[in-house]
């Protein structure tokens, strides 16, 4: 069969799974960008090239939940150097703002290239004649242009999930050139917001010294690469319809009871990322008690912390210091049975994050920088009733679509106590015209939206 379509991302969309005879087997992995692309796959008879997780030998193409899949082999030095290292110690925290110090190794930029390569000879082998490739995140940037040079009738498109940076912070990579390059093999570079395409237009045109014309790129041999913006959303409902069901409504309920019944739930979701602001947050609602605006009884914070990269230094770190801001402030703040802070380091099937959503007054979205953050739609999706508050921090992508949210500047530990303590007191009125408003965006502007407008784009690019 032709292959007309090709994702390209860093891992498939599967974890490994113990069937009930105790074989191995494979389970989808739920997310928003796999519910997004199973149509757009389906109807081009598209594959999915990615790291299938482990240091497996070659594993064979498969097929399961009605994707086909294409496995690419990462070993033990791999996963080391291109991955934990160039991709989360070098260009996550480059890209981020600088919120951690990236960290510059040779050994990890050989090793990216190598991993960046092996993917590009993979989509090169099973791409047909013509066919689509949309190549996924900072793991892959080089893969466009090597895909390029080995299949040129192919059209290809780019997506960074995560910020792009502005031109002061990207000039200390020391291979900077080697990366705009690499994403200049792309026909479209899609951004999550605007600012992004633009910092990279400006950047391809001061340290490359391609000409630009509005939003393309123009390269020597006259061919256009489109650098614009395509803000990334969710199944809004998909989650609503979720929200809905007789059984999360109950779990939603029965969590509230195990808590206590406080008068309000507030609520933070995130990996457990130096990005995401938790200890920010935390300090902030911990002060709110000390300053005596509320006790146990009116208010409890739930804070879930998906374990994330836990072989990265800088996270075994952020681990230590959130453990033991959450003792200390329970220690302080909780009584017997009535803990201030429910701190759970784990992560949960989508019923259980919908119920945690359902359930909380309150969500509190603080990242010092993220790409969009889709928790914070997330939650407004499960909003079925129009209430409860989103505390969003201006420097998430989420802030530019969801202005109705109290939106706070996580760096400014004053301003967050106010917002924090706005939205604990605000009234339904308030909170429904709030919520009404962010509910009506993220309906109209979902995920398979948002995997249409780039498709769209990019198939109607003059090759
Ligand atoms: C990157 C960018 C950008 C989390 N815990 C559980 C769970 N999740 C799901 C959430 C949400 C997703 O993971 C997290 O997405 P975010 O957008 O919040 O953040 P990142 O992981 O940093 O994602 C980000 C995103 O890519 C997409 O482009 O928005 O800026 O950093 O969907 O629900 N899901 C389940 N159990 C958990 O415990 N099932």
């Amino acid at each position: 069969m032709s292959v007309d379509l090709v994702v390209v991302a860093n891992r498939l969309p599967v974890d490994r799974v113990e069937l009930a005879g105790g074989e191995p087997g494979w389970r989808t992995s739920p997310g928003g960008l796999v519910s997004a692309l199973e149509p757009v796959l389906r109807e081009n008879d598209g594959v999915w090239v990615g790291w299938p997780g482990g240091t497996d030998e070659e594993l064979e193409p498969f097929e399961t939940g009605g994707l086909r899949l294409i496995p690419v082999a990462m070993s033990e030095a791999d996963i080391n150097g291109y991955y934990e290292g160039m991709s989360n110690g070098t260009l996550w925290p480059l890209y981020h703002d600088l919120v951690a110090k990236p960290m510059f190794h040779r050994e990890w930029w050989d090793s990216y290239q190598r991993v960046n390569r092996r993917f590009a000879a993979k989509v090169a082998e099973v791409a047909g004649e013509n066919a689509t490739v949309w190549v996924h995140d900072y793991q892959l940037q080089l893969v466009p242009a090597m895909l390029r040079e080995l299949r040129p009738d192919l059209r290809i498109g780019f997506y960074l999930h995560i910020p792009f940076p502005p031109a002061e912070l990207f000039q200390q990579l020391p291979w900077r050139r080697q990366i705009l390059e690499g994403l200049l093999g792309a026909d479209l570079v899609g951004f999550q917001l605007p600012e992004a395409a633009a910092n990279f237009r400006r950047l391809v045109n001061h340290r490359v010294g391609h000409p630009t014309e509005g939003e393309d790129v123009i390269l020597p041999d006259g061919r256009r690469v489109r650098a614009s913006a395509y803000p990334i959303s969710i199944d809004f409902e998909g989650y609503e319809e979720l929200a809905k069901s007789p059984a999360v409504e109950a779990r939603a309920k029965e969590l509230r009871e195990a808590l206590g019944n406080p008068r309000k739930v507030f609520l933070g979701c995130d990996r457990l990322d130096y990005t995401k602001g938790i200890l920010a947050r935390l300090k902030a609602f911990g002060e709110l008690m000390e300053d005596g605006h509320f006790d146990v009884e009116d208010a409890i914070f739930v804070q879930v912390a998906v374990p994330s990269r836990e072989a990265v230094e800088e996270y075994i770190t952020l681990r230590d210091e959130l453990e033991m801001m959450v003792g200390r402030l329970n220690g302080d703040l909780g009584r017997i049975g009535q803990p201030a802070i429910h701190y759970m380091h784990s992560s949960y099937p989508r019923e259980e994050m919908a119920a945690l959503y359902r359930m909380a007054d309150i969500m509190v979205v603080t990242p010092y920088r993220d790409g969009m953050n889709l928790v914070a739609k997330e939650y407004v999706a499960t909003r079925i009733n129009d209430d409860g508050a989103l505390v969003l921090s201006e420097f998430a992508g989420a802030a530019e679509e969801l202005r109705q949210a109290w939106l706070i500047n996580p760096y400014d530990l004053n301003g967050m106590k106010a917002a924090l303590l706005e939205a604990h007191q605000a009234d339904d009125a308030e909170l429904k015209r709030r919520m009404k408003a962010m509910r009506a965006t993220v309906r109209t502007h979902d995920v398979a939206a948002w995997a249409k407008s780039f498709m769209a784009d990019l198939e109607s690019r003059q090759l």
